[in-house]
């Protein structure tokens, strides 16, 4: 792996190597000292850098699979058009035909906006798009240009809302460039969901066990199989943020007595906001792998204190584990030993090493695009991460208890006896633990990289983007989107990790690899050789 890191940054001009050089680890598995990564800061200019911008964090991210907000861009069309429907994030559009998931809005900015402001533009398109669907909620997001020229989209949704009145009008200051990733745009969106809905509706939600589960997209239909674990157990899941999620779900969300926490990269902020404001504590959860399936579900259970949930749990898991295991045991004889590589988000390129290990496979690479330090090294870590200016350019909202919606849902002697137990509140573990000694660990990885570690390393799999997919299937290695799934999903709970073991079973055995070569690269004979006269 030393070797890998020399050869990855020997192209780079001094400065840049320096840079590249703490966001490449060669994993040690230390006790009690994790090495320390640098992270959540500017990617290089001149860079092909795998990140997208705040604004697709906000806007696609998180906001985006909520189906009966209207979602309203305030800028240049292409913000929206190249926006519209390329997260494969489903929804259950329901009876009530409030699904505006599938309409692209925007307020179309021209030059002449630019110049002369596009405030009023975008009062008339809230007044329009309230006139055509009398939509419950109309959320706006600012572009780059919007954050330049100084329209004030708070005020008009302020003012919007108010002249509406039955309509939750709210703006998300989510300008590209406002922070340096995707991840700035996460928190921004936490932010104006916890201010604006969260915990807005009083009327109680039936149910003896309430959970959110908070950042879970449904991606493929990832909601969707975790739902119908979760139900089959007892156990009422009142709002995913955001995946499948309506208006009427968020404003009720108070009502749950557990936070679980998937992508905790993405939702995190809410996570402790919801925790100081109704009482709510928190867990780390993840769906992705059998094996980590049954866990989380047992760590829901146990957090209940209740027998009967207990073994209802139990007999879920005796139930639905046959048919994983006997799949993971059929793939495995084949897939045992092989190597994949994984760049994603925030975090998949964690959670999904937990499907290859249950088939056997070795991760030999993984980092984030845009992840912070705790992602790495774990969130013990976060005291000691440094504010720079990109991160204090986002507001830190400091909430207080509720006057009469807080509720503290455990005393703090029941909260360290379920520590002790092993619940461990607002906790999550970071990639390294989780690694081998001697993996590579790459933050912000960029083509330039991904490319070099693939002709080098030769892994029997690569994941990533849409960006990265064709760059890499073209040097002859199988790739897998673990964004959009490519076509397919879900690769979540019990019945997406059989998905998932018979899709990668079927692409690290494909024998097209093989035909990948041109004529002329396997005949020399068939290159046509220019002959000076
Ligand atoms: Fe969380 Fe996500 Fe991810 Fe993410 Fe994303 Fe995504 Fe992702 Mo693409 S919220 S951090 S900003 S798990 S869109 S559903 S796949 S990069 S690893
Ligand atoms: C985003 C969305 C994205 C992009 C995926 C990709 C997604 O970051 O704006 O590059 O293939 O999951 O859709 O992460």
């Amino acid at each position: 792996p030393a070797d890998v890191k020399a050869e990855l940054l020997k192209k780079y001009p001094p400065k840049v190597a320096r840079k590249r050089a703490k966001q490449i680890m060669i994993n040690e598995a230390l006790e009690n000292d994790t090495p320390e990564i640098t992270a959540n800061v500017r990617s290089t200019p001149g860079i092909i850098t795998m990140r997208g911008c705040t604004y697709a964090g906000c806007k696609g991210v998180l906001l985006g699979p909520t189906r009966d907000i209207v979602n309203l861009v305030h800028g240049p069309i292409g913000c929206s058009f190249y926006a519209w429907l390329t997260r494969r994030n489903q929804t259950d559009a329901g009876l009530d035909g409030e699904n505006y998931i599938n309409y692209s809005f925007s307020t179309d900015m021209q030059e002449q906006d630019i110049i002369f402001g596009g405030e009023k533009k975008l009062e008339a398109a809230v007044q329009e798009i309230y006139d055509l669907m009398h939509p419950k909620s109309i959320a706006i997001f600012a572009t780059c240009p919007v954050g330049l020229i100084g329209d004030d989209i708070h005020t008009i949704a302020r003012l919007m809302k108010e002249k509406l009145g039955d309509c939750n009008v709210f703006a998300f200051s989510c300008e590209g460039y406002k922070g340096v990733s995707q991840s700035a745009g996460h928190h921004i969106a936490n932010n104006q969901v916890f201010k604006h809905i969260l915990g807005e509706d009083d009327t109680p939600v039936e149910g003896k066990f309430k959970i959110n589960l908070l950042g879970e997209y449904n991606i493929g239909g990832d909601g969707f199989e975790i739902d119908r674990i979760l139900d089959k157990c007892g156990i009422t899941n009142i709002l995913t943020f955001s995946g499948n999620s309506t208006y009427d779900k968020y404003a009720t969300a108070h009502h749950a007595d557990l936070n679980t926490v998937m992508c905790h990269r993405s939702v995190n902020y809410v996570g402790d906001m919801m925790e100081i404001k109704f009482g709510i504590p928190w867990i780390k959860v993840n769906f992705i792998g059998a094996k980590s399936t049954a866990k989380s579900l047992r760590k829901i259970a146990a957090y209940f204190e209740d027998q009967g949930l207990i073994d209802r749990v139990e007999a879920v898991i005796k139930e639905e584990m046959p048919e994983v295991e006997a799949t993971m045991a059929d793939v495995r004889s084949r897939t045992e030993g092989k190597t994949a590589m994984l760049f994603v988000g925030g975090s998949r390129a964690h959670h999904y090493q937990e499907l290859f290990k249950e088939m056997g496979m070795k991760t030999i690479s993984a980092g984030y695009e845009f992840a912070h330090r705790d992602d790495y090294e774990g969130r013990q870590v976060i005291p000691d991460i440094k504010i720079d200016a990109d991160s204090r350019n986002i507001e830190e909202i400091h909430p207080e208890a509720d006057e009469t919606r807080f509720n503290p849902r455990k005393t703090p002697e029941q909260m360290a006896a379920l520590e002790a137990a092993g619940v461990k509140f607002k906790h999550y573990d970071g990639m390294f633990s989780d690694m081998d000694e001697g993996t590579l660990v790459i933050d912000d990885v960029n083509q330039y990289e991904a490319e070099k570690l693939v002709e080098i390393m030769k892994p029997d799999i690569f994941c990533a983007g849409i960006k990265e997919k064709f760059s890499v299937m073209k040097l002859g290695v199988p790739m897998k989107q673990l964004h959009s799934y490519d076509s397919g999903g879900p690769y979540a709970g019990f019945r997406g990790a059989i998905n998932f073991y018979q899709e990668i079973d079927r692409l690290t055995h494909s024998r097209v690899w093989a035909y990948l070569k041109a004529p002329w690269q396997e005949s020399p004979e068939l290159t046509a050789a220019y002959v000076w006269e």
